[in-house]
């Protein structure tokens, strides 16, 4: 899947003129021709236009080819699949039934809340549900399901706002990514994953090695850095974090990177101390690219479930978190952590991780998602 897209220079950009809407007809005074050269066959306008349009398309990547759909779908349904063999499973098959009626009702709530898509966030889906359902004068079991998809895609959209700052046009000149998140989350992976995607789309990636506090975090970034083919910018254990993002952007400058992802420390003495080391962070970027970080990721281990909630909040609370990297989705059974994010937080699931290879990174599309769940086996 592409991710990342060269800016458009000059030559490159598509001739303003040639797109240009084209003039009216001035000769044509408005008299309708007779309608017989107007036949429309509806059935062949609309085999056309499906013939035209790929079936789904990825809400923040909308030119993915096909294969690219393909892709994300399969990725999508491998991260998923404990979850669906789990208890989240077992809604798929709930709908068989002729009556929905209020044990159905408690069932799904027990089902959600044990996926951990938390109390809050499970009532204002089924409220959504039910109240759509009383609307509409549902009664049977299929219609339902259909409009439980609905509304836990609505709730996955509802942070939305726009694409990622890397699917954008023009992409920034240079697009620097912060990320940040507690030990063990799964920062250090998710970056190398993301510098082998765009520099497979052709980016030149660089990669600041800011988490100092541990030795073994900057030579794990180094030995990721040689694996994926990216240069690493590092400085001595316990070294000053702003120096490295300093150096990192200086070289990024220098060289002409279309990429800097910095990672950081997810622990220091105290957690306050962490955060002002954020925001320190921050303003080094901002010195020479004010517009910078252009996302400031945070990784959540989704196996953490509810705890990972907990520690968002505090990030969020202290250093603008754009999107979210949801690491480790292939090894939970409850996924339905995807839905709290969304409703709790209102930040974008930008990506979610498939497993612990560089390539076990997808882009996180709601659709895609919810469909995954609720696929019946
Ligand atoms: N199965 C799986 N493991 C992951 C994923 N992302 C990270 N990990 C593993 O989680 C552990 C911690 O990751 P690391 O990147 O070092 O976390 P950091 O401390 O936040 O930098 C490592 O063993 C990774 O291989 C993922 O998407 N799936
Ligand atoms: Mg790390």
């Amino acid at each position: 899947m592409r991710f990342w897209r060269r800016k458009q220079t000059e030559e490159q950009a598509p001739n303003e003129a040639a797109l240009a809407p084209e003039e009216e007809f001035e000769g044509y005074e408005g008299d309708e021709p007779p309608a017989s050269d107007f036949e429309i066959d509806e059935d062949e306008l609309e085999r056309q236009a499906l013939a035209a349009e790929p079936e789904f398309e990825l809400d923040d990547y909308e030119d993915a080819t096909p294969e690219e759909i393909a892709e994300v779908h399969e990725q999508t349904s491998r991260a998923t699949e404990r979850t669906r063999r789990g208890l989240f499973g077992r809604i798929a098959g709930m709908f068989t039934r002729a009556d929905f009626d209020d044990d159905l009702w408690e069932e799904l709530e027990e089902i959600l809340v044990a996926s951990d898509t938390g109390i809050q966030t499970t009532g204002a889906i089924l409220d959504a549900v039910r109240s759509r359902v009383r609307e509409e004068g549902v009664k049977q079991g299929l219609r339902v399901r259909e409009i439980l998809r609905d509304e836990l895609i609505a709730i996955l959209e509802e942070p939305r706002r726009e694409p990622p700052a890397w699917s954008r046009q023009p992409v920034p000149e240079t697009l620097i990514l912060l990320v940040v998140g507690v030990n063990g989350a799964g920062k250090t992976t998710s970056i190398a994953k993301m510098a082998h995607a765009f520099k497979r789309d052709g980016a030149t990636v660089l990669l600041g090695a800011a988490d100092t506090f541990r030795a073994a975090a900057i030579d794990q970034l180094k030995v990721w850095g040689e694996r994926v083919g990216v240069r690493v910018i590092a400085h001595q254990p316990n070294s000053d974090p702003g120096a490295v993002v300093f150096d990192t952007i200086s070289a990024a400058d220098n060289g002409k990177a279309d990429v800097v992802i910095i990672d950081t420390a997810g622990r220091l003495h105290t957690k306050s101390n962490l955060m002002e080391e954020l925001k320190k962070i921050n303003r080094i970027v901002q010195r020479n690219h004010p517009d910078a970080p252009h996302e400031t990721l945070l990784v959540l281990d989704a196996t953490t479930g509810q705890n990972g909630l907990m520690q968002a909040r505090t990030f969020t609370g202290a250093v603008g978190v754009t999107g979210i990297v949801l690491a480790k989705l292939d090894g939970t059974a409850k996924g339905g952590i995807a839905f709290a994010i969304a409703h709790e937080l209102d930040i974008p699931v930008r990506f979610i991780g498939t497993g612990e290879r560089m390539t076990d990174l997808a882009p996180f599309d709601a659709r895609e998602f919810v469909d995954s769940l609720l696929a019946q086996e």
